[in-house]
């Protein structure tokens, strides 16, 4: 079990002006946060962050969007964190999603689905690294 995830707020919900919203639930919710900046993907980047669903039919989409506008990435630390943030963030079909949770509440479909949430320590571990260096987490 690993003590640390991924997030970035996707750029629906920073256009619509919900980060802070979105930032003070994880903080409640008991994550820390270790890294954190604002900043956005080139469509290529983008490709090369979800490469994982390169053959899905909603990939051209997906990179379009999340090379649409800017993000916020950040590194959250709390026990059992990869599993507890995607219980905070729900299912990634908001209409889905349960009650109370940050995708029911802020996104707007399946694919502006607000925020994202590591699916595993690996992952976890990848992602993050894609955005941070050493010196830019504590
Ligand atoms: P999650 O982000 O919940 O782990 P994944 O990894 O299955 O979901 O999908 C990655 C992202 O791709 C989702 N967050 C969502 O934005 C988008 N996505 C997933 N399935 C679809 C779909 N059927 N149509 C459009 N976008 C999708």
């Amino acid at each position: 079990m690993s003590n640390r995830t991924f997030t970035m707020i996707k750029p629906d919900a920073f256009a619509n002006g919900h980060s802070g919203a979105i930032i003070d639930r994880i903080i409640k919710a008991g994550f820390k946060i270790v890294a954190l900046k604002l900043t956005s993907l080139s469509a290529e980047k983008a490709g090369e962050f979800y490469a994982v669903h390169k053959q899905r039919p909603f990939y051209g989409e997906l990179v379009e969007f999340m090379s649409s506008g800017p993000i916020i990435a950040a590194i959250l630390e709390k026990n059992n964190a990869v599993e507890d943030f995607r219980k905070l963030i729900g299912a990634t079909d908001p209409a889905k999603a349960d009650e109370g949770t940050i995708r029911r509440v802020f996104a707007e479909n399946l694919g502006r689905n607000a925020i994202h949430g590591s699916d595993s320590d690996d992952n976890a571990a990848i992602e993050g690294n894609f955005f941070f260096s050493g010196l830019e987490r504590i």
